[in-house]
């Protein structure tokens, strides 16, 4: 019974922690995609990017570029050799480390007339996840099993002691 319940416990666990430690996709401006006039510093707003996730520019193609570029290239919308441009229309880029990342547009004055870029802090992979899940972790881990543990415990107490008066009384008449 206990090991039937731990054996319960562990697949609980082994099947919530790949699920919790799953990289995301961000889908660049949820389903208006990459365009000109989206406020894309309101849309990163309260996003929690960490190493590993995915960002998705979502465009038609020709309509629009990525340029991954540096701070002072995302302020002043200085545009990298052409070659260097994503342009598929699909294009994902997986954050590879943490830090600020810039990104804008190729595309005319898409990025200083029509606000086309983007700016995103990366957050390490470790660092949140471990510290923050490690605890509950170790409290989904350990509570329920000890609780349930005592629960055994006890009901096996509560049964030999219904069994035990049981005999005593079939002795007793
Ligand atoms: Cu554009």
């Amino acid at each position: 019974m206990a090991l039937l319940r731990s054996c319960v416990v562990f697949a609980l666990i082994s099947t919530i922690i790949p699920v919790m430690t799953l990289a995301k996709d961000f889908v660049v401006g949820d389903e208006k995609g990459w365009t000109i006039n989206f406020n894309y510093q309101a849309w990163a707003q309260g996003k929690d990017f960490r190493v590993g996730d995915k960002l998705v520019f979502n465009y038609p193609v020709g309509a629009h570029t990525v340029f991954k570029v540096n701070g002072t290239s995302f302020q002043n919308c200085i545009k990298p050799p052409a070659n260097e441009a994503l342009t598929s229309g699909n294009d994902e880029i997986v954050l590879a480390t943490p830090g600020r990342k810039w990104y804008i547009c190729g595309v005319g004055k898409h990025c200083e007339s029509a606000g086309q870029k983007l700016f995103i802090t990366v957050q390490p992979q470790s660092s949140s996840p471990s510290p923050a899940m490690a605890p509950s972790m170790v409290q989904m881990q350990s509570m329920p099993y000890s609780s349930k543990a005592i629960k055994d415990t006890v009901n096996y107490q509560l049964f030999f002691g219904v069994l035990a008066a049981l005999v005593t009384l079939s002795f007793a008449f």
